[in-house]
């Protein structure tokens, strides 16, 4: 790890005046959760997203694309968050004005401590009727439906729709009040933390493009450069697990902010 650039970040996040975090899958990678374009490991190396991640693969093959859900909701939980959300959730509560925005839907940041986690993509820990039937949105305790294995169960409320996750599939918009947020906060922060994302998956990908236009110090922190590199003003390279505590430490060795 380069000493040199933890402190570089720790100066520039001490100073932050109002700081955005943006954290994708790379950020659970040490936690054990696939990340989805990893060369070996990711999640859409076995298989195309469309084919899943869509409501359309959904209606198309509803059993089958519940039951990849399940299996991944199934290792969520039996992972644990790393010092990497850990050391997001103690920045939060260092500094002065911060908001968390993830790609994530694995639940973990909120497991960490974090407070105010916003799911641009919604999470795979909540459960919904795939139409809504009882109101927007119409989420549903999992533990209270007898799941049959490896077929889709339906709404209780509307005993038509099936169940899904609560999640943004690939076709699907973003919440849009939540997205307005995550543009005006990108528009208005001074430091961008931008952690574990290839960078790919748009709208979230345009964000830290958008804080640097308005001037941002934008810092990333992965295992290798990504889309999002070349507007970055400083690249930590290496697992976040490590880097984000030492930079927390840095920022602690500064004392009180
Ligand atoms: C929408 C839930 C309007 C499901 C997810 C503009 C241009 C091109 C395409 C589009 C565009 N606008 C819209 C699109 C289409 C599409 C899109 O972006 N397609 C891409 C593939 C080209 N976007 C959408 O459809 C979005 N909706 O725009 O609505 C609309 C309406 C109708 C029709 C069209 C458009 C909705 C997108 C949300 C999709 N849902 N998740 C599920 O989980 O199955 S996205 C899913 O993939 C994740 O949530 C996550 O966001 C994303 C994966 O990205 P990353 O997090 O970056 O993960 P990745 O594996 O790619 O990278 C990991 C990184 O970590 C790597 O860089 C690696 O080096 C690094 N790393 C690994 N280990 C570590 C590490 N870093 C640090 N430490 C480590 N230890």
């Amino acid at each position: 790890m380069d000493r040199n650039r933890i402190r570089q970040a720790a100066d520039i996040i001490r100073g932050a005046k109002q700081c955005f975090i943006s954290t994708g899958a790379g950020i659970s990678k040490e936690s054990g959760v696939p990340t989805f374009r990893d060369a070996l490991t990711g999640l859409w190396q076995k298989y195309n997203p469309e084919d899943l991640a869509t409501p359309e693969a959904f209606l198309r093959d509803p059993d089958g694309v519940w039951s990849w859900y399940w299996g991944r909701a199934e290792l969520l939980r039996q992972v644990e968050p790393n010092p990497g959300h850990y050391a997001i959730a103690d920045l939060q509560r260092m500094l002065p004005r911060v908001s968390l925005f993830t790609q994530n839907t694995d639940g973990l940041h909120a497991r960490a401590g974090s407070p105010d986690v916003h799911e641009l993509h919604g999470s795979l820990t909540r459960y919904r009727c795939f139409n809504h039937c009882s109101g927007v949105p119409t989420i549903i305790d999992i533990g209270t439906v007898a799941l049959e294995p490896g077929k889709a169960p339906r709404c209780p409320y509307c005993h038509e729709a099936y169940i899904r996750p609560d999640e943004v599939w690939f076709n699907e918009n973003l919440p849009v009040d939540l997205l307005d947020q995550a543009f005006h906060q990108a528009e208005t922060c001074d430091v961008m933390i931008v952690v574990g994302t290839s960078g790919v998956v748009q709208p979230a990908a345009s964000l830290p493009f958008i804080a640097s236009q308005h001037g941002a110090s934008v810092i990333e922190f992965n295992m290798a450069p990504s889309n999002i590199t070349p507007i970055t003003d400083l690249f930590i390279a290496g697992p976040s697990g490590e880097s984000l505590p030492a930079v927390v430490a840095a920022i602690r060795e500064g004392g009180a902010l």
